[in-house]
């Protein structure tokens, strides 16, 4: 049983013995406070960017989006290397990037807890970079452009970007349905 379902029947139990119960509160991330050593400007910023490598939309950063991150930075990295990158940060074993997950590649950074040359540190240099290089707009315009070129060149040997033993990357028919998703 999950723990979840396990509180709720523990409390329910509690209620129908006639105890009072205090209500369950629901904890929902905010930057804001769990990430006091950033400004507000700066969470703004970590937001925008991460929306921009969120290609589609879904509120995480997958494997596919941070390899196109990456590239686009000038630091493309191997598939072992995107691996160990969301491994460092993946809190919830889920394989992809939260944007919690997101600014604790900033915090670790800015408490120089990230190796020297390794993937998350040249993602920390890099976006800094190239977000006052060309801004946000220029970034998406960037992915749009990389997609279509998916589209028409990568389809065809997808075989050499999916792995069928890894559940992370999209097989050829899903990445037709995310591109057309966009
Ligand atoms: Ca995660």
């Amino acid at each position: 049983m999950d723990n979840d379902l396990a509180a709720k029947l523990a409390r329910r139990e509690k209620i129908n013995e006639g105890e009072q119960v205090p209500p369950v509160v629901t904890t929902v991330f905010n930057p804001y406070t769990e990430f006091k050593e950033f400004t507000r400007k700066q969470i703004k910023d970590f937001e925008k960017m991460f929306k921009t490598y969120d290609v589609g939309g879904d509120h995480f950063i997958d494997f596919m989006e941070l390899k196109l991150m990456m590239e686009k930075l000038g630091a493309p990295q191997t598939h072992l290397g995107l691996k160990e990158m969301i491994a460092k940060v993946d809190e919830d074993f889920d394989g992809k990037i939260s944007f919690r997950e997101f600014l604790l590649i900033f915090r670790k950074a800015a408490a120089g807890e990230l190796e020297e040359d390794s993937g998350l540190s040249q993602l920390a240099q890099l976006t800094e970079i190239s977000v006052e290089e060309m801004g946000v707009g220029g970034a998406k315009d960037f992915f749009e452009a990389k997609l279509t070129s998916y589209n028409i060149i990568s389809i065809p040997k997808a075989s050499c970007v999916c792995t069928a033993d890894d559940p992370t990357v999209l097989n050829p028919l899903q990445t037709i349905y995310f591109m057309v998703a966009i």
